[in-house]
């Protein structure tokens, strides 16, 4: 605390200056009781940590992400399948949201109704504790998402407020009539154009217009008011009493408002993750956090902070950059616009790591912007249009299954959902019977994997990608998720099915063979440790992704990567290694210094630093 309190003081004096000496102090005591009371085991875990803080940048670092539920059924379930997880590599669990939802439509969980409680379907505070003990005796870490923009309207705090409770209300953003929602929607944009227009929702009984950037049940937290900082303090140390290893702090770019801005990004919002940081360093470094911020690139490494600790904000951020590239680039066959954006991403800092992914839970949406597609010659809107065509199946030579999200007619945008072995093309050749087809798709998929293994940080191995798990439309019949076709991607994991992986004719064998060799070769690769920088280069043939890492200590790595339709050449003198061996391969014929690589082949090596 001696350390860290000063940073806690000066975030507490910046974004809350009538209050910062109260809150100080009372948060103070709250992180003193907190140590006091830190089980044992914790306490230990706290101490390893400062002393080693580089713990989730290790090569072995591989994620799964999961719905408690529809892996497991339960998280007591979830004890059952520590062996599978342990055979995929996997030492970063991520389920998805877990603490008590409102009843109905509640955005997957992302409708918190309490956060001292556990969604009852799932268990109780008890199970999410023994379960954090167990990955831990596995040396297996547990990372929960952690809503902290919105609450859901049964929250206690919200009916207060909406009863008129005055201190409730100013936990949210309550307007009497459209004064000021109109002055705001101005500048602000729609997250769900289709099924929640607008951005404030009218709540009859009280009169009151409340601000909901998400769905109408998703009420924004006016972290204005010190008393929500607090708050939320309380919720993340109580999960870090449980033993939580990371929190996915959701949407987090949302979290403070100004008028004639988007509301996205403002400076505050890091000053409050710097802050909050700072708070949780002091109380619980076991404890990080992870940035869930879906935005354009010059936005996205501020999310880790930069300099010395006291400028720290997550430890990790997605990398949705890497994503949507790699899908472009697949369905453009080429990486020209991936090796320039990449390029003009800001390097993460070494205190940080990105994660990294191929799917998730949500849409994919288009996060390339009208300057970028220009630098490669293309309009933006039509490159936009044309991925949504594309992984629609709707674009002639289309391989891609997905659905169409959110088509906003009036800016003409849309996002994509789909399961990633549906979006490569393994749909499409499994129900036409094609053989050669389905090879080839199956190496789109072990492609984007491959990359997302080896750019840097965690790579994150979306809950039935590693058996290539189809689209799954029975979300049609759930009322409370029919309207919301990302769940078309969020199937049940059917362990019959993950069983065949076991028998090796069959494509659940081959595809988490694919993964699970992935991970192993990674966590083998000392120079894979995410503190290496990364660059991005230029190869003169654009089909190709080549990017070389360095470390000081652990050695240098490369990746080069075909995303072609043809046969590519390349010469290893342009990765300008030293005696570079060969870690890993698909579809590359090696001739001296110079490499032929199949479509969708690929490449990794390592050489001494
Ligand atoms: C997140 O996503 C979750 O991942 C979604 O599943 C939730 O629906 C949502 O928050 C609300 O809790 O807009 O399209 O920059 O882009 O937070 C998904 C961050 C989203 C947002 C992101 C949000």
């Amino acid at each position: 605390m001696r350390r860290r309190w000063p940073a806690v003081e000066r975030g507490l004096a910046t974004l809350y200056p009538a209050h910062a000496a109260r809150l100080a102090a009372l948060l103070a005591a709250r992180v003193g009781q907190f140590v006091d009371a830190r089980p044992e085991a914790l306490f230990q875990r706290d101490l390893e940590r400062e002393a080693e803080p580089d713990w989730f940048q290790q090569p072995d670092m591989v994620g799964y992400v999961a719905y408690a539920d529809r892996f497991a059924g339960t998280l007591a379930g979830i004890h059952d399948h520590l062996d599978y997880l342990g055979d995929l590599g996997v030492t970063y669990l991520h389920l998805m949201p877990l603490l008590k939802a409102r009843d109905g439509e509640n955005d997957g969980g992302y409708a918190v109704a309490s956060y001292d409680e556990v969604e009852p379907r799932l268990g109780t505070t008890t199970d999410l504790r023994a379960l954090a003990t167990a990955l831990h005796e596995r040396r297996m870490n547990l990372c929960v998402d952690l809503v902290l923009n919105h609450t859901a309207p049964e929250h206690e705090w919200a009916v207060k407020a909406r009863a008129g409770d005055r201190t409730y209300r100013d936990y949210y953003f309550f307007f009497p009539d459209r004064t000021m929602p109109d002055r705001y929607e101005r500048t602000l944009r729609e997250v769900f154009p289709t099924f929640a227009p607008g951005n404030f929702t009218w709540l009859p009984d009280a009169q009151q217009w409340v601000w909901t950037t998400f769905h109408e049940f998703q009420w924004d937290l006016d972290w204005s008011n010190p008393d929500v900082f607090a708050e939320m303090i309380s919720v993340m140390l109580h999960l870090a009493d449980l033993g939580v290893d990371a929190l996915r702090l959701d949407a987090v770019p949302f979290m403070w408002k100004r008028e004639g801005t988007d509301c996205e990004n403002l400076p505050e919002v890091h000053e409050l993750l710097r802050t909050l940081r700072a708070v949780m360093a002091a109380a619980a470094p076991a404890t990080i956090f992870k940035a869930e911020a879906i935005v354009p690139p010059d936005q996205l490494t501020p999310y880790v902070g930069a300099g010395d600790p006291p400028q720290h904000e997550c430890e990790l951020a997605y990398h949705n950059q890497l994503m949507v590239l790699l899908w472009s680039s697949l369905a453009t066959g080429e990486a020209r616009l991936m090796t320039n954006s990449l390029q003009r991403v800001a390097a993460i800092p070494t205190h940080a790591s990105w994660v990294t992914y191929v799917r998730c839970h949500d849409d994919i949406g288009w996060a390339i912007t009208d300057e970028a597609a220009a630098r490669t010659g293309w309009n933006g809107f039509d490159h936009r249009n044309f991925l949504n065509q594309f992984y629609s199946g709707a674009f002639p030579t289309s391989f891609a299954r997905g659905e169409v999200f959110q088509f906003n007619p009036e800016t003409g945008d849309g996002r994509i959902s789909g399961s990633a072995a549906s979006l490569c093309g393994i749909e499409m050749a499994l129900a036409a019977g094609d053989t050669g087809h389905l090879d080839l798709a199956c190496k789109r998929l072990e492609l984007l994997y491959a990359t997302v293994a080896a750019f840097g940080g965690i790579p994150l191995i979306y809950m039935g990608d590693e058996l290539g798990l189809l689209n799954d439309h029975s979300y049609l019949d759930d009322p409370a998720h029919a309207d919301d076709n990302r769940w078309v991607h969020r199937p049940v994991m059917s362990w019959p099915v993950a069983a065949r992986r076991t028998d090796r004719t069959t494509l659940e064998a081959r595809l988490f063979g694919v993964v699970r060799s992935l991970m192993a070769d990674r966590a083998a690769t000392p120079a894979l440790h995410g503190g290496a920088s990364v660059q991005v280069l230029t190869p003169a043939d654009q089909a190709l992704l080549v990017f070389v890492r360095h470390h000081p200590v652990r050695g240098s790595f490369a990746m080069v990567a075909n995303f072609g339709h043809s046969t590519r050449a390349f010469s290893l003198a342009g990765l300008d290694l030293t005696a570079p061996c060969v870690v890993r391969s698909a579809g590359v014929d090696f001739e001296g210094p110079a490499v032929a690589l199949a479509p969708m082949g690929y490449a990794w090596f390592s050489a001494p630093g």
